[in-house]
């Protein structure tokens, strides 16, 4: 007989899909949508909806593994995990006598998103007074001028955007990234409202909306500006609005008579007459909703430049009418649980150095003997992949005096650099809980079936070498189910209200939902919407440039719908539906520089060279290229991929990756790569 547990999907997305977990025996037969998640009501997407062939996909790793060959050649041979764990505490043990704590680093980011299994390695390391990685890889910059402008106020849940009478989609892949409002958009085109894109890359949205707008990257704060310099001149703000429940208003209008339509041309090259329209199209509505993705956040400028969306969001007064302001950060605003009850700052003696997850490669590759890293812990994360600058990434790794663990369910690009590599769960293997960072909902998610093989979860692993450290705490002699049952016996604001029955639903399992934030309870110091923050070093907002660079053409990111970063990457079908690593170009820039479509093309900047095939497109912004999704090296066969032209620099806010402003020249190649010939030649196995 089969069973069904509920269950939900722990990977980065806005949603956190309720899900059904089919069993038969110990094993997973199928995943669907939960109908009864409020939120996502049933409808996962296509790479959850064979969650069972990720869960045993072919190159899974079921065993502790030890390196046999060089660093990054991928020999590795079986080891029991007893010999795996005296081995490594030994090692950490050895490198804390010699050089202290701070001479190792826990590397994770969102490989898994619940809370136990993503944060438990803090607590251990932590304990060990070690250094601590600034994990500032996805939408820090927009989480930080979000703060400054509303604080912890809830912005829309994307089911409010029903409500809505304009939406504009601003540098989002709702497609691959918001499935559930992909339905939502429909239907209000259907009801005749419009849905305009804001892109840098409209090539996955644009036929889903009434009108695409190609800019020019990390120059949305421009669009910006002069769509508040039409709204101003036209009488179309909302004064009383801006009067009453901001602070800054008068001070920003000032500075506005300069950014008109033609200024703003110049810089995102969008011609003034469109600008214009816009912003009558924007000050006409009565509720309009900007949904606006990271994309446009991860440049130089990204902090400002959210800020600057963030008040035209409520320039004519939206966020006061339902269905109106802004979409695309945290819907609650408050915890719902009490994360220091995981990531136990308290065992720690001494803050120890802190070091961003951006300049890993550097970090890595830093021989001054006081600051030198030497051993680190990868749980939850691909940095090769994934990281800016992989070129320094692999050099750092490659360091024979790095000891490196890996814990992991796929031999990665980064594994394949570990000196030992412990074998992972999956979600199903283990119970957590976990908050939607882009809905109003919360779930219990509980171990459905016993890990495959030798795997073990974050949690034990994390307890098993707190022991063998012969840490005494008793808070590594709980089970994950325990950790679980005492966060739930201490909810926080997040969960202030709910009905008993939503109560006894998450205790058994399952995805509950929260009230809709109240929008217009400012929850900033002053108490208003914060246009201006004299708190910040840059108090009043204003137009700033991108870092860019010296090559012609900028290179840009888009999430796709196959794969989630470097997640999924084990789905040969997927993986093949996507074909090689191409680049994104608009025929305009190919031809001028001899390139046809579907040619090998090599994208390079100071950093380095990347191959690709060059794919046309009209829907690219002229002067942009872009890439779709990660890729490892066992899909291109290559050793550099697109991360590789990423500098490691900083936002402007919340100190977060700029992996959107980076400038590349083009070439054509000197083989013929075409992409009909390619083919998956591995797949982790
Ligand atoms: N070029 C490029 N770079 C990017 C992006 C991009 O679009 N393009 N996207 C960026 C963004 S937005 C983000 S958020 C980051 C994400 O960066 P990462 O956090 O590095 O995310 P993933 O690539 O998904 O790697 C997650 C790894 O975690 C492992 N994992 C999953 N669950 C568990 C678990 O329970 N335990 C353990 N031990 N491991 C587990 C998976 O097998 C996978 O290999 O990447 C960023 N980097
Ligand atoms: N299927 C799938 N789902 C995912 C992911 C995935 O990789 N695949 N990743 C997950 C993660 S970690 C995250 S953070 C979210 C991200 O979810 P989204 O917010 O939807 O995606 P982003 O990567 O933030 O934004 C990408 C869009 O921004 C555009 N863009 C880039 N620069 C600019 C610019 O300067 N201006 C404008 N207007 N547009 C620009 C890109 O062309 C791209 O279409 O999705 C999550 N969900
Ligand atoms: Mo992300």
């Amino acid at each position: 007989m089969n069973q069904i547990q509920r269950s939900m999907c722990p990977y980065d997305c806005p949603a956190s899909c309720g899900l059904l977990v089919e069993t038969h025996g110990t094993r997973v037969v199928s995943v669907k949508g939960d109908p009864e998640n409020e939120a996502t009501r049933g409808l996962i997407c296509n790479k959850m909806q064979h969650y069972e062939d990720s869960v045993y996909a072919p190159g899974r790793i079921l065993v502790p593994l030890k390196r046999t060959g060089k660093k990054g050649e991928g020999k590795f041979a079986p080891v029991s995990w007893d010999d795996a764990v005296e081995e490594i505490t030994g090692r950490w043990k050895e490198i804390i006598r010699e050089y202290g704590g701070e001479a190792l680093l826990p590397v994770y980011f969102s490989g898994v998103m619940s809370l136990v299994q993503r944060k438990c390695s803090d607590a251990l390391f932590n304990r060990m007074n070690a250094s601590q990685l600034v994990k500032t890889l996805c939408s820090t910059a927009k989480g930080a001028a979000y703060e400054s402008v509303v604080g912890k106020t809830g912005c829309l849940d994307p089911r409010e955007l029903e409500l809505s009478d304009l939406i504009l989609v601003w540098g989002s892949n709702v497609k691959a990234t918001r499935i559930h409002t992909m339905p939502v958009l429909k239907r209000a085109r259907e009801a005749g409202k419009r849905v305009i894109l804001i892109e840098a890359c409209g090539k996955a949205m644009s036929s889903y909306c009434d009108e695409t707008i190609l800019i020019r990257p990390g120059t949305d704060g421009a669009l910006a500006l002069a769509v508040m310099h039409v709204l101003e001149r036209e009488h179309l703000a909302d004064q009383a609005f801006l009067k009453d429940k901001a602070i800054g208003y008068e001070q920003f209008r000032d500075t506005l008579p300069e950014y008109t339509p033609q200024w703003a041309e110049k810089i995102t090259g969008i011609p003034a007459e469109r600008i214009e329209a816009l912003a009558r199209e924007f000050g006409a509505a009565k509720a309009p909703a900007i949904l606006f993705g990271t994309g446009a956040t991860r440049y130089g400028n990204g902090g400002m430049t959210t800020r600057l969306i963030l008040i035209l969001s409520a320039f004519t007064g939206a966020w006061g009418r339902p269905g109106g302001g802004y979409c695309g950060n945290n819907p609650v605003g408050r915890p719902f649980v009490d994360e220091s009850r995981v990531v136990r700052s308290d065992f720690r003696t001494r803050p120890g150095r802190s070091i961003n997850i951006n300049l890993l490669g550097q970090a890595l590759e830093c021989r001054e003997p006081d600051k030198m890293i030497r051993g680190i812990y990868v749980n939850g994360g691909n940095p090769v992949n994934t990281v800016a600058d992989q070129t320094a990434i692999l050099r750092g790794l490659a360091r024979e005096d790095l000891f490196t663990v890996v814990h992991e369910r796929f031999l990665t690009d980064t594994a394949k650099y570990a000196d030992i590599v412990l074998p992972a769960t999956f979600s199903v293997e283990q119970s957590d809980v976990l908050g939607a960072y882009g809905y109003c909902s919360f779930g219990h998610m509980r171990k459905v079936v016993e890990p495959a093989g030798e795997c073990r979860s974050n949690w034990n692993t994390v307890c098993i070498l707190a022991k063998a450290m012969e840490y005494e705490d008793a808070f590594f002699d709980q089970s994950e189910e325990e950790l679980v049952k005492e966060l739930l016996e201490h909810p926080q604001e997040g969960l202030a209200g709910l009905s008993d029955e939503a109560w006894a639903r998450l205790r058994e399992g399952g995805v509950v939902s929260v009230p809709y934030a109240d929008h217009t309870d400012f929850r900033t110091p002053s108490g208003k919407f914060q246009i201006v923050d004299e708190n910040l070093p840059e108090p009043v907002p204003y137009y700033k440039e991108a870092y860019g660079g010296r090559e012609p053409l900028r290179l840009v990111m888009v999430p796709d719908l196959r794969t989630l970063n470097s997640t999924f990457l084990e789905r040969g079908a997927l993986v093949e539906q996507r074909g090689a690593m191409k680049l994104m170009m608009h025929p305009k820039d190919a031809e001028s520089r001899g390139i046809k479509d579907g040619d090998p093309v090599s994208a390079f900047n100071e950093l380095a060279e990347v191959e690709f095939v060059a794919e046309f497109t009209e829907l690219v912004a002229p002067g942009t290229v872009a890439v779709s999704g990660v890729y490892s090296s066992d899909i291109t066969g290559k050793r550099l991929q697109v991360n590789a032209l990423h500098h490691g620099r900083l936002s402007d806010m919340g100190a977060a990756t700029t992996m959107n402003d980076n400038a590349v020249e083009v070439v054509g190649g000197k083989d013929s790569a075409l992409d009909k010939e390619w083919k998956i030649s591995y797949c982790y196995m």
